[in-house]
């Protein structure tokens, strides 16, 4: 068994109802157990088309027996089943979910880096993902998720959803 974070977003449609039923069906799957779910946050969207809608972040973390690649696959199949477009880089969308940490596996493949190579950016990633592992180590950084949140340029848009989930 390993742990794993996944960081979901979603800034069309029925957010909330993505995030729910997302975590739901991961939890659902054989060979994954969702153990833990961040707050919920409603954040300014980074990058994509202007005008977009703001996003609900949230981070899960995941026990699994399954390896990296079939999570991931995992991933981009609830995407499908909750309604993702692949229309326009970074536009709006119903839900995405990404593999931020798996273990502290490192790899580079072509459709696979981990850890997730702009997690140490987004502030909609660290501060949720700071809720379950403010101690967890990047490995390639060589810092954890509490010292990557606190050296975020201040303010970025993250508001606590004020909603249990
Ligand atoms: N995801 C993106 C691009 N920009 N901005 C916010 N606030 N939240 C996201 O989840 C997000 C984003 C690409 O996946
Ligand atoms: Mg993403
Ligand atoms: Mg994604």
């Amino acid at each position: 068994m390993v742990t794993a974070y996944l960081g979901l977003g979603a800034n069309l449609g029925d957010r909330l109802a993505a995030l729910c039923g997302a975590r739901q069906v991961l939890d659902e799957l054989s060979g994954i157990t969702v153990v833990g779910s961040s707050a919920l946050y409603e954040t300014l969207p980074v990058g994509g088309p202007p005008g977009q809608d703001a996003y609900l972040n949230a981070v899960l973390e995941v026990a699994t027996d399954l390896p990296a690649e079939k999570l991931l696959a995992h991933c981009l199949a609830i995407e499908g089943q909750f309604g993702r477009e692949r229309l326009v880089h970074h536009g709006p969308r119903t839900l995405d979910i990404d593999l931020l940490f798996f273990a502290d596996l490192v790899c580079q493949e072509m459709d696979l880096t981990l850890p997730h190579p702009r997690l140490h950016l987004r502030a909609f990633v660290l501060i949720p993902l700071c809720d379950l592992a403010p101690g967890l180590f990047h490995p390639l950084l060589g810092k954890t998720v509490r010292q990557l949140c606190d050296q975020l340029p201040r303010d970025q848009g993250i508001n606590r959803f004020p909603r249990t989930w």
